[in-house]
């Protein structure tokens, strides 16, 4: 199956639906970590992973889009204000997510301009494309008048972006694997719990370009990496420590498992041929510190994903030790205020 024939699944009679003309749709919606992490995947095509993987929002930080019909024969799209050069690879991954809801008629071309604002720190390897692609779907869902549930919309951000399908909602989601071939039962599932002490800290290490993209990484890894055999049994029992300590807001449970999945997802990854390794010699140096602070006294953990920078875990009450240690990080409270 083809993501085409999915969203003619789900969309039916609805694909020929054309925008509002004049109206403007916007959307919202937040950028997510993972806690137990999506690498690797069982469908290339359709972004169907081979295992669950559990986030948490970063609530105001993440991607607001509005949509409105563009004059003239070809989508424009602007990030943060500045022109996204139609030869990009941005603007290319972009358009192509746009032709899957557009029907190849005169009538259906509707070209777009899209003006996307993103607030997260740039370049942090921030899942920028999963709060992005979220964001449009719902955009979109509302121009186009689908009233489809997030359920659903989580289905078709998948198309995007694996990650994005965990953007539809705040706080915790699990993203559960499926068993089905057409991928209709893998989509984001929100975990109806708070945790209003639990910060994330964004630790920029570096903004430069990563070398290798996550979705080249992912692939090199599954294709190639024998340490990948031990990957889903894993997660299975992350997955299930990560639940319980939600469930029993017990933060040590919660940092040791993220952290430990995240060593074990970057350690799958430098075993594949050739190795990917995103680590710099700051991304070493502040897990030392990390660890270095942990055996002191500090409850403070720390996740990595496809990028040399961190998200630190550490309780409210450690905030201003924490930001102490590390004046640059960035404080999101998933969950409070
Ligand atoms: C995650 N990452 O669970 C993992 C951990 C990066 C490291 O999801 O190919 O942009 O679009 O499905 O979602 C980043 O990969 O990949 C990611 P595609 P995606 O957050």
């Amino acid at each position: 199956m083809k993501p085409s024939d999915a969203v003619a699944r789900i969309l039916g009679e609805r694909q020929g639906n054309l925008p509002r003309g004049g109206a403007v749709a916007t959307a919202f919606a937040p950028s997510n970590i993972a806690l137990c992490k999506y690498w690797g995947k069982r469908n290339v095509r359709l972004n169907l992973p081979v295992t669950a993987s559990l986030s948490v929002g970063l609530r105001e930080y993440g991607s607001k889009i509005s949509l409105s019909l563009q004059e003239g024969p070809a989508d424009r799209v602007e990030l943060n204000g500045q022109p996204v050069l139609p030869g990009s690879a941005f603007y290319r991954r972009f358009a192509g997510f746009l032709n899957l809801f557009r029907v190849k008629s005169e009538k259906g071309a509707w070209p777009v301009f899209a003006g996307i604002h993103m607030n997260l720190p740039v370049g942090a390897g921030l899942a920028s494309s999963a709060c992005g692609f979220a964001a449009l779907i719902q955009a979109l869902n509302q121009w186009l008048d689908w009233q489809l549930d997030e359920t659903a919309l989580s289905i078709l951000a998948r198309f995007g972006s694996g990650s994005a399908c965990r953007s539809l909602w705040p706080g915790f989601v699990e993203w559960q694997a499926g068993v089905r071939e057409d991928g209709m039962d893998s989509h984001g599932i929100p975990l109806e719990v708070v945790w209003p002490d639990l910060c994330i800290g964004l630790l920029v290490l570096s903004a430069a370009e990563k070398p290798v993209s996550s979705r080249e990484a992912m692939l090199r890894t599954v294709e190639t990496s024998r340490l990948y055999q031990q990957w889903p049994a894993r997660v299975a029992q992350d997955l299930e420590k990560i639940r319980q300590a939600i469930w029993e807001k017990d933060f040590v449970l919660l940092g040791e498992t993220a952290e430990v999945n995240a060593m074990m997802m970057h350690a799958t990854m430098r075993a594949a041929q050739p190795p990917v390794d995103y680590a710099l010699a700051s991304t070493a140096a502040a897990i030392e510190k990390i660890r270095r602070l942990r055996a002191e006294g500090l409850l403070l953990y720390f996740t990595q994903d496809a990028g040399p920078n961190l998200k630190l875990l550490y309780c409210r009450q450690d905030r201003p030790i924490v930001e102490a240690h590390f004046p640059a990080v960035v404080t999101v409270l998933p969950f409070a205020g």
